[in-house]
């Protein structure tokens, strides 16, 4: 299904994207303004300045490597999920984050990044990825709450980018979205019927609340005032929504599903601000939050290994698809000539 990746690279690994014309070129750099200001779409052959370029690269391939590195925290619980039906549900959701990586990984390929360029990034350490999944799944009602927070708070970040400016980011997720809202409701549904269940369940989900609640606060990034990247990005019409604006959305739309489900979000702040018509909420912890980001956090190192390791061990896979591709391509050829 995914058959960009069995591509034969182009020389020398790249993708093949033009070269862009002179970034001194007001001309261009005019027309790239007014089709930004009236909120077109950036096409991998148009002229776009090499700092919005960079931009996209850095967000896309962060998101890429964060939907790779998010098969890591649920792809531990596949062979101790309670029924057949909880493991298939669940393959089926790590497997739509393997994509996810993949149309991203070809997204971001498009601006002229190979994909070993990103690879290598994260491998090595220097390339970020979402902080919230440097925590470990304790038990099976992490993965209720994986698909109800995690999940939904990306849902509310990633929905805005549907209207990203730069076209492939935004095709790739228009799907991305349809299928993160699936892996949301199942988490959800998997919590209600958990909370239905034992005394011992019920805890279980109010532990797994209590643990993860924070976390998926801080998954929207720092406060604005904090957020170098946020003015230009929005400029840009690559964010659409600020991470406050968008943290705030979140907890408004999760606390009346809280009820529902009969749990205590663990915020003693959390109240109703009739004034402001939305929920006020506590401190997060933003030292916790940059130490997780620049490499401390729980599971950091774990997480890199395994990455490490299956790209390593994955390695005999690729050689043989490119050796195949390269047999079909030159049949084609000779075909042809
Ligand atoms: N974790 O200026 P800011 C998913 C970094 S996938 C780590 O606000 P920006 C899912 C930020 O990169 C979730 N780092 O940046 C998958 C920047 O550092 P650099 C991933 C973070 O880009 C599988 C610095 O802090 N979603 O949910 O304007 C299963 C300053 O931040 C985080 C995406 O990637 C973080 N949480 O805004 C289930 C969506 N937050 O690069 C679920 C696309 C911030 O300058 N990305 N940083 O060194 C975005 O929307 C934006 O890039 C962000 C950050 C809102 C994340």
């Amino acid at each position: 299904m995914y058959t960009q990746s069995f591509n034969v690279p182009d020389s020398p690994g790249l993708k093949a994207v033009p070269l862009a014309p002179s970034t001194e070129n007001p001309e261009l750099q005019a027309h790239f303004d007014s089709k930004i200001d009236a909120d077109g779409k950036i096409e991998p052959q148009d002229w776009m300045p090499e700092a919005y370029r960079k931009t996209l690269v850095r967000q896309i391939s962060q998101h890429a490597h964060s939907e790779i590195v998010g098969m890591l925290p649920e792809g531990n619980w596949i062979s101790r999920a309670p029924s057949l039906k909880r493991k298939a549900i669940l393959i089926a959701k790590v497997q739509d984050e393997g994509g996810h990586g993949l149309y991203l990984y070809s997204a971001a390929e498009t601006l002229g990044t190979s994909r070993e360029q990103m690879l290598d990034g994260l491998h090595s350490g220097r390339a970020k990825y979402s902080s919230i999944f440097n925590y470990p799944t304790l038990t099976w009602a992490d993965m209720g709450v994986i698909g109800w927070l995690v999940d939904g708070a990306a849902i509310m970040n990633q929905i805005p980018l549907c209207r990203c400016s730069y076209g492939p980011y935004a095709r790739a997720m228009v799907r991305v979205c349809k299928e993160e809202s699936f892996h949301q409701r199942q988490g959800y549904e998997a919590l209600l019927v958990m909370m239905q269940g034992t005394e011992e369940q019920r805890a279980m989900v109010r532990d797994a609340v209590n643990r993860w609640w924070w976390k998926c606060l801080a998954m929207f990034g720092p406060p604005d005032a904090d957020s170098p990247n946020s003015a230009q990005g929005m400029r840009w019409g690559i964010k659409r929504i600020s991470n406050d604006d968008l943290r705030q959305k979140f907890v408004d739309a999760t606390v009346p599903q809280a009820k529902v489900l009969g749990v205590t979000l663990p915020d003693p702040d959390l109240k109703w601000n009739e004034e402001r018509q939305h929920y006020d909420y506590g401190q997060i912890d933003w030292d916790e939050f940059w130490a997780t980001v620049n490499g401390d956090g729980p599971c950091n190192k774990e997480r890199l290994a395994t990455r490490v390791k299956a790209h390593n061990d994955g390695q005999w896979v690729r050689d043989a698809a490119l050796a195949y591709a390269r047999k079909q391509q030159e049949r084609t050829m000779k075909e042809t000539a």
